[in-house]
């Protein structure tokens, strides 16, 4: 399947005074987690001044930046998903994977293709079935819609790299995607050598994938440990990494209720990703925030606002170029009813 990078006739040309004929930035509009809530977002894209017309969504000087997580909790799955590819496919948008699309992938694959009894790379846990419930009763009835679905999923790249402004899931980290384009011929996407590779939590590809998209964690010190907002018991803390902490307890981000058990002594070790305010910007969704969208440093957003969650808002943010980012340019719809 083709992945549409570029879509040319978007691009505006500017001539210069000195005759010269330049390209004109192009202009995203970035959107966050959906996770199934379809009216959500066709009133986002709405109020973004994309029309639908012909059965193709499309802005007459803009495109749009998915940043994964189109699936799992709400009532509209296959729709979401079907209005975005369909946007991709045209050309009318881009987007990254997410931690859901990944996991959709890996649920679906067998560990052995010739004998799926011995299970599946996400395995088929009561707790996983649960997470996943909504995407697979859409599909439940067909099949081969399914299958294309996944497939569909597999070609998501993990990050995007664009001329002037990045995107990723939850985390930029460097020395994962070098890592990942060293041993993976150059590309943001997964293969079957990757997918199984990642699939299996003793290897460097799981612990570079996991950061891309489900964020960057570090181990806590020798004996520490928090419950999470599950119940779960934790050994490792998932860090603010857009922030300039290097303490435990200024980087944490987790439950409230935790926090106690955090120190405020240095991390130990080499785990802080480094992100300089003269970067591209980047764009994230991911961390179910609250409140009102800001930026979450000058030059990195999160445009994740928990739109699955009651009182929560689906994100946007409208980009014209700029390398520092301003919270007046973030659109917020309401989750509809
Ligand atoms: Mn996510």
């Amino acid at each position: 399947m083709e992945v549409v990078i570029s879509n040319p006739a978007k691009r505006e040309t500017v001539e210069r005074k000195d005759g010269q004929v330049q390209q004109a930035q192009e202009k995203y509009d970035l959107i966050g987690d959906i996770h199934g809530e379809i009216s959500t977002l066709r009133v986002l894209l709405d109020t973004l001044g994309y029309r639908e017309s012909q059965g193709r969504y499309q802005h007459p000087g803009r495109r749009v930046v998915f940043l994964g997580d189109f699936v799992d909790r709400g009532a509209g799955q296959r729709e979401v998903v079907e209005l975005a590819r369909d946007m991709v496919t045209k050309g009318d948008a881009l987007a990254v994977m997410g931690n859901h699309e990944f996991n959709a992938i890996a649920y679906y694959t067998p560990r052995d293709k010739k004998n799926t009894a011995a299970g599946y790379l996400r395995e088929h846990s009561s707790g996983n079935q649960r997470q996943h419930r909504a995407f697979l009763e859409a599909y439940q009835h067909s099949p081969k819609d399914y299958a294309d679905v996944i497939d569909w999923f597999k070609t998501l790249p993990m990050w995007l790299d664009l001329p002037g402004l990045r995107a990723v899931h939850a985390c930029w980290d460097p020395v994962a995607i070098a890592r990942l384009e060293e041993n993976y011929a150059g590309t943001p996407c997964l293969n079957d050598a990757l997918l199984r590779a990642a699939s299996d939590k003793e290897t460097w590809e799981f612990d570079a994938v996991e950061n891309l998209l489900k964020g960057k964690e570090v181990p806590l010190p020798k004996g520490l440990k928090f419950t999470d907002a599950g119940g779960k018991v934790r050994h490792r803390m998932r860090i603010k990494w857009w922030s300039d902490a290097t303490t435990y307890a200024s980087a944490f981000m987790g439950p409230e209720e935790a926090e106690t058990d955090i120190p405020d002594d240095e991390i130990e070790g080499d785990h802080l990703v480094e992100y300089s305010h003269t970067q591209k910007p980047v764009f994230l969704g991911h961390y179910w925030l609250k409140g009102e969208p800001s930026p979450l440093a000058p030059n990195i957003a999160c445009l994740d606002y928990s739109v699955a969650k009651p009182g929560g808002k689906l994100v946007a943010y409208r980009w014209d170029g700029e390398g520092i980012l301003s919270k007046d340019k973030f659109v917020a719809v309401d989750r509809q009813a």
